[in-house]
């Protein structure tokens, strides 16, 4: 019996189309997700990639993921202590005290370490003692969001107060013997404009502060793309490099280290986090600045701490690379430790806080260097991310200035919200897919739109006139 064949009407083809396109968009996400799950050993994803041992234990804050307060599995908040060779020695966490996110920490002169950690509504401070994991005192501040407290004179607590209400973000020294802030110093009073850095929520996110002398404190106002030397007595700045707006020279930097040449040169070492690389400042008799020295354009994603360490090489967070590294001063990577999830300071125990070392003019190693020698396998590095990719692809282009700025919110942004175990090509994938499921409802609706809008009538005709 013949059956007269029909064709197919055209919504049918364009709805099948479709199907396919958000198929063939999330399939690879779909597949990772799966593959993760069935085949993941190790929960703590913690490794390494040692050419040259180190001389001593790393120390290692990591960030983690919150978002109103719930925490993410698979992106951990905790200290790390990782042995020369690479070796975890021991996982500080710390879930059991409601600290979610970590972020400086510093070796102490005893041995043990002063930790930064925050809560949704304050700020934690204590001495770790890491062979009990005990905490030996804790100062809980009522503030927010802190980043940075190092230890001064003893027991004085000098802190980056960021988010402070009413544009009161400041740095001050608060006494732990008698529980009073001795001193305080606010940006408010001292040039930092309303109209400048970040809104009233996070204006200046001072992110640092150092004593570096006495009675001469370094400071990090991130959101206003610059590093400064205030003078604890008379109040005053004394140096300042970088300025609001001026990404040039630092784009909201993390974590600035003072050094000073053989022949007193002041020099600055900074972690130039949005424009992906490491940098040295250099400062001549008429206070200003010139770059000496360089490492990572476009081998580092968002770095957020640099340290010098006494044997000339530098000491390294790379956070959405999520690794830390030791690299000599012509860029050779020696020593390396994957450290998931945003880690966000690295310290060499045997070396004290802050220790310092040489400057690249005294290195003889002035200029910029290329990354190599990295052991591990960084996204972007081995394989083209979606941001990589962008910013190749576009470069020399009309459009080269708005591909590298969302190749940098794309690289920045979306590790956040990505699950783990996908690549970004795959998110890009899955994102995709969603809007063309979103398109397609929305198509839909307009071609339905009679049926829809006959549907509607009747169902208000029937509120309207409800039977009897
Ligand atoms: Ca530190
Ligand atoms: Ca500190
Ligand atoms: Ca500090
Ligand atoms: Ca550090």
């Amino acid at each position: 019996m013949n059956v007269p064949s029909r064709p197919v009407p055209r919504r049918w083809l364009v709805r099948g189309a479709t199907a396919l396109l958000v198929v063939a968009l999330v399939a690879p996400a779909g597949i990772s997700g799966a593959t993760y799950f069935a085949t993941t050993e190790d929960p703590t994803n913690l490794r390494a990639s040692v050419d040259e041992p180190a001389n001593g234990t790393t120390v290692v804050s990591i960030q983690g993921f919150h978002f109103q307060g719930m925490a993410n599995e698979d992106k951990p908040a905790r200290l790390v202590a990782v042995g020369p060779r690479g070796e975890v020695q021991w996982v500080h966490d710390g879930s059991g005290f409601d600290a979610r996110w970590f972020y400086d920490v510093d070796p102490l002169e005893n041995r043990n370490l002063l930790v930064t950690a925050t809560t949704p509504n304050a700020t934690l401070v204590y001495e770790l003692d890491p062979e009990t994991q005990e905490r030996v005192w804790t100062e809980r501040l009522p503030i927010h969001d802190t980043h940075d407290v190092d230890l001064i004179n003893g027991d004085q607590l000098l802190v980056a107060n960021m988010r402070a209400s009413d544009r009161g973000d400041r740095i001050f020294v608060y006494n732990t013997t008698t529980d009073e802030t001795v001193w305080e110093w606010e940006f408010a009073e001292h040039g930092y404009s309303e109209s400048g850095g970040g809104g009233a929520n996070d204006w200046t996110h001072v992110n640092d502060v150092d004593k570096i002398g006495d009675g001469e404190y370094l400071v990090s106002p991130r959101n206003f793309d610059q590093v400064i030397v205030v003078n604890r007595s008379t109040g005053n700045v004394s140096m300042r490099l970088g300025s609001d707006g001026d990404h040039e020279t630092l784009y909201e930097q993390h974590n600035p280290m003072y050094l000073e040449s053989e022949n007193g040169t002041p020099t600055m070492l900074v972690a130039d986090s949005e424009n992906d690389r490491v940098v040295e400042y250099a400062r001549n008799g008429s206070g200003e600045w010139t770059r000496t020295w360089s490492i990572g354009t476009r081998g580092l994603n968002w770095p957020r701490d640099a340290d010098r360490l006494p044997n000339g090489n530098t000491l390294v967070v790379d956070t959405m690379h999520h690794r830390v590294f030791e690299v000599t001063p012509t860029g050779e990577i020696v020593w390396e430790f994957h450290a998931p999830w945003a880690p966000y300071d690295v310290e060499r125990i045997p070396y004290g806080d802050e220790p310092g070392g040489p400057t690249m003019s005294d290195a003889g190693a002035t200029g910029d260097y290329n990354l190599s020698g990295s052991g591990l396998k960084i996204q972007g590095k081995d394989t083209k991310t979606v941001s990589f990719w962008l910013t190749e692809t576009f470069e020399g282009t009309v459009l080269e200035s708005q591909a590298s700025e969302f190749a940098r919110l794309w690289a920045h942004v979306t590790p956040w919200i990505r699950p783990v175990w996908m690549t970004s090509w795959e998110f890009l994938g899955a994102l995709l897919g969603g809007l063309a499921v979103v398109a397609w409802g929305l198509g839909e609706a307009v071609y339905q739109r009679r049926r829809i809008r006959r549907g509607l009538s009747k169902a208000v005709n029937r509120v309207r006139r409800p039977t009897e």
